[in-house]
């Protein structure tokens, strides 16, 4: 899926670019079934919150081996419609994911993720540049009211602010300081909601500011994550690395698939299971 210069020059002025309808109906229900199967699965990567214990985030889809793995998602991450604008936009064929996860904002329960650039945590990770850009594919209707995703236009272009751990979810997140929000948004254009029907998608740079709010509704809001780096930008060491499944070491270079991987990958589990 070749960018158009306006898209390009979209991405570069903004820092995230939308994509309706990127992951039709029938693949969608696929990725779906695939969170309902790994929801009950306890795996070091999975994060739970309320009184449901419902998981706020599960990692580690991408790989082929471990509890949450996932061939319809590591399809996915691979497509030309994924990988293949993943490349253009950061401008490097050798890409890897640093890591992937499924966001389970339960209805009712599930909570905020505060304004934050994913880059403050990726640079304590040991990696040099902000040469990272993520993949959201929503999996189901994304709304204001059960916590879509905000971006903040052009924050990528303030370069990295300085972040605090907050500790205020299961979910510890390197966030930016709300003093600091305040000014900046004070001079900044509005949020954009990234609202819609399920199969919608987004790539965002990794240091555009982003946040979502708690989920309000009756129903989740189930959205899958890819955050790819250049394999050249790969982590250096750092005293007490952050576990696999979220800084990632597979830095093998990913390869495309067909863009029909994702059904293709289903049918072989199927085809396993009979
Ligand atoms: O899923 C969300 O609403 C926000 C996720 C996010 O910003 C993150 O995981 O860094």
């Amino acid at each position: 899926m070749p960018l158009s210069p306006a898209q390009r020059a979209a991405y570069e002025r903004d820092g995230f670019l939308v994509f309706p309808g990127l992951v039709a109906t029938a693949e969608v229900a696929l990725l779906r079934s695939e969170v309902e199967r790994l929801m009950p699965v306890q795996a070091e990567g999975t994060v739970r919150e309320g009184a449901t214990g419902a998981p706020k985030s599960m990692f580690r889809l991408h790989e082929t081996d471990g509890p949450t793995a996932s061939p319809p998602f590591r399809a996915l991450s691979r497509t030309p419609r994924v990988l293949g604008a993943a490349k253009e936009l950061l401008g490097d064929e050798q890409l890897y994911l640093h890591h992937s996860k499924v966001n389970v904002k339960a209805a009712i329960e599930g909570s905020v993720w505060p304004w934050h650039q994913d880059y403050g945590a990726w640079q304590l990770d040991g990696i040099q540049r902000p040469d990272m850009a993520t993949f959201m594919v929503a999996l189901d209707e994304a709304t204001e009211m059960n916590g879509c995703l905000y971006f903040l236009p052009g924050s990528h272009r303030w370069g990295r602010t300085e972040a605090y751990l907050d500790t205020s979810t299961a979910y510890r997140l390197w966030s930016v300081p709300p003093a600091e929000m305040r000014r900046r948004m004070a001079e900044s254009p509005e949020p954009v909601a990234i609202t819609g029907p399920p199969g919608t998608a987004a790539i965002f740079h990794c240091n555009l500011m982003h946040a979502s709010g708690h989920n309000l509704s009756r129903h989740d809001r189930w959205q899958a994550y890819f955050c790819f780096n250049t394999c050249a930008n790969r982590p250096l060491d750092v005293p007490s690395p952050r576990a696999d499944h979220v800084r990632s070491r597979n830095w093998a270079p990913m390869q495309l698939v067909a863009d029909d991987a994702v059904l293709q990958a289903g049918r072989a589990a199927r085809a396993a299971a009979e």
